[in-house]
């Protein structure tokens, strides 16, 4: 039988396992990326390794979260970054050089290759034919070390894209209208591969849109074709020699197929406070826009950003409407500025910020109080802009100009005139601000500088036979990383302090569950409803409850790279049998859990609820290699003990 293209590159990276999905497999690993807010802790776990140098053919350190320097402490982690890559081989992308994701597809993706990176969008390389999936640190630290990647083998669905787009209708509102199909968690467990004759309308920035926004539906990762189109953004990027065609094979099996039929599809919006609360922008047109962000790692392309000026050119914003334009690079911003867009934006009355995430991470530019934020961004989870009655609406750029302009939220295709924008045959290629590392002779002698804010890595503790545990919270469904572990500009500069960083464990779902945990007199159980942990990758949001005495979550189902992270963390993720169970419990309840080694080897522990009396089956499915790691108490305990 015939392979889809991601069946092919984990062919040819395949270290171990069984390509069945639902087996585990490990995988080769070409290249990585690291940003700050999680990079900081991969290369301080990077170097409890004692390796002398990255092992992977690439690997590249950005700096583009944690650009807002009010205190020492980023520009102390920006010192320990740039100082930690050059001693380690890894390349150094400056502040202000731009997003990981629209830098490397930029300078660095390859098709073929396989990447991880330290960031839930890394499968943004997906829209060149890269294999690419978001990790969190301490598995990006192991991937720099030489060691495998894990997943397990996902099932194969594959999007056909139908007829021709009309004007205005945008890779973003294709991206919308599959999370409206799909929803948050129809991805979960699937590989998403995009196909049909509607892909070769598409550039590769506009793939890139689309892959990075498959990580909201929970896939494990999404690619498209290495075409023609491939070839052509990489020539005009000056890197011609790294093109190779991939596609797959004619006979290739899927487990799902969707048909989006492009003709008929209409600019989509995501509503406030979930990615896949979508409908069309039509709908929405009375509804009064206080702030527009354009930007983020999903739309903040040259392509993106010269429709947004054309859009924009010569006229002039709404007055009730603040609107900010963060281009996704430097290569974008010196593009823009050349060719006179920039002009055009600044005219008409936006705020240009820096090439960073921004807004995207509350890393200022909050809305004002209940204000009405439309967003190009990918998510737009509660408290996220760092408003907590904020109203973030996810747009195209299209959408999100012709709402700035008028005020009230807008379907640019009720705007009068089309926009033609041209494409430069050739980008702009400065590449000042990557610094190469240091040659291994002079890396030997080199110092790596590190802040007072830089604490000590928790320490988790290897599992004894049986736990009483209390629980400490009882949440619904789809909780995301950033109900558990917040970000935004008041807490990011702390990612390296998790004693810090504790006092705001799930702030947003209750306020004293921090207190309450440390107070606890046993170790402290989650109860998670289904999707617990989508959204990024940070493995805060592990790291921390395992600081803060968490030992298990019992959860209805888990999002990938959270449970991957939950483990590395020595915390034990369990799933409820029967969801009477879920309802049957709550806050306080004090659980017993036996026999854990052999259970987890059975796949299923017996728990007895001591505060009722009741007992219920929980379901572990975890491969040998996780219940070691488990049993060690974390993967590095493990590593350390000489696991593989
Ligand atoms: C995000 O978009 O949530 C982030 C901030 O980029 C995270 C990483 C982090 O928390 O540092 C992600 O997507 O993984
Ligand atoms: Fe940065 Fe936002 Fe992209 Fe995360 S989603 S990498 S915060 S731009």
């Amino acid at each position: 039988m015939g392979k889809t293209i991601a069946q092919k590159i984990i062919q040819s990276h395949l270290i171990s396992g069984d390509m069945t999905p639902g087996s585990e497999v490990a995988l080769k690993i070409d290249q990585t990326l690291t940003q700050d807010a999680t990079g900081t802790m991969a290369y301080l776990e990077f170097e409890t390794m004692g390796i002398p140098r990255v092992k992977t053919e690439l690997s590249v350190a950005y700096v583009d979260h944690n650009t807002l320097q009010c205190g020492f402490e980023n520009a102390d982690d920006h010192r320990y970054l740039q100082t930690v890559a050059a001693k380690y081989g890894v390349y150094f992308s400056r502040p202000g050089n731009g997003i990981c994701h629209q830098v490397h597809l930029e300078r660095f993706g390859k098709p073929g290759k396989t990447l991880i990176g330290s960031d839930s969008h890394t499968p943004t390389g997906g829209g060149m034919g890269m294999l690419a999936f978001g990790a969190g640190g301490m598995d990006v630290a192991v991937a720099m070390g030489g060691g495998a990647y894990y997943i397990t083998m996902p099932k194969m669905y594959k999007v056909n894209l139908t007829g021709k787009r009309k004007p205005y209708v945008t890779a973003k509102d294709i991206s919308l209208e599959l999370l409206r199909i799909l929803s948050v968690k129809g991805g979960v467990g699937a590989m998403i591969e995009w196909g049909g004759e509607g892909i070769a309308s598409l550039s590769v920035p506009e793939r890139a849109t689309i892959t990075n926004m498959g990580t909201e539906l929970g896939a494990t990762t999404s690619i498209f074709p290495s075409d023609e189109v491939t070839r052509q953004f990489l020539a005009a990027q000056g890197r011609a020699e790294d093109y190779i065609p991939l596609s797959s094979d004619e006979d290739a099996a899927y487990d799902r197929v969707i048909d989006i039929d492009l003709s008929q599809l209409k600019p989509m919006i995501a509503c406030p406070h979930s990615p896949d609360n979508v409908v069309a922008v039509e709908t929405l047109k009375h509804v009064k826009v206080d702030q527009v962000c354009i930007g983020s790692c999903t739309n903040s392309s040259l392509l993106d950003m010269l429709k947004v000026a054309a859009m924009l050119k010569g006229k002039t914003i709404a007055p009730d409407v603040s609107l900010s334009i963060s281009p996704g690079s430097r290569q974008v911003l010196t593009m823009l500025s050349d060719c006179g867009a920039l002009s055009d934006i600044l005219a008409s009355g936006a705020r240009v910020l820096e090439c960073a995430c921004g807004p995207c991470i509350g890393m200022g530019f909050s809305p004002n109080s209940s204000g009405v934020s439309l967003r190009t961004f990918n998510r737009n989870f509660l408290g996220r802009s760092g408003t907590k009655d904020g109203q973030v609406y996810l747009v195209s750029p299209e959408t999100a100009v012709a709402s700035a302009l008028t005020g009230f939220i807008t379907d640019p295709t009720t705007i009068e005139g089309n926009i033609q924008v041209q494409m430069p045959e050739k980008f702009k290629i400065n590449d000042s601000a990557i610094l190469a590392p240091l040659s291994a002779d002079h890396a030997a002698k080199a110092e790596v500088l590190r802040g007072p804010n830089i604490k000590p890595f928790p320490k988790s503790e290897p599992f004894a036979d049986s736990m009483d545990g209390e629980i400490l919270l009882c949440v619904g469904d789809n909780i995301t990383t950033d109900h558990i572990m917040p970000a935004g500009a008041k807490i990011l500069p702390y990612r390296s302090n998790i004693p810090y960083l504790s006092q705001f464990c799930f702030e947003v779902c209750d306020p004293t569950f921090a207190q309450r945990a440390k107070q606890a007199q046993h170790s402290g159980i989650i109860i998670g409803g289904s999707n617990y942990g989508q959204g990024s990758s940070r493995e805060h949001a592990a790291l921390v409850p395992m600081y803060l005495g968490v030992r298990c979550v019992i959860a209805k189902s888990f999002a990938r790279i959270h449970v991957a992270n939950l483990i590395n963390a020595g915390i034990l993720p369990l799933t409820f049998a029967d969801s009477a169970d879920y309802d049957a419990l709550q806050q306080d309840h004090v659980l017993h859990l036996e026999n854990i080694e052999s259970g987890m080897a059975q796949g299923k522990l017996n728990v007895t609820d001591s505060t009722t009396g009741r007992c219920f089956t929980a379901l572990c499915n975890l491969t040998h290699r996780q219940q070691a790691i488990l049993m060690a108490g974390g993967l590095l305990n493990y590593t350390k003990e000489g696991g593989q």
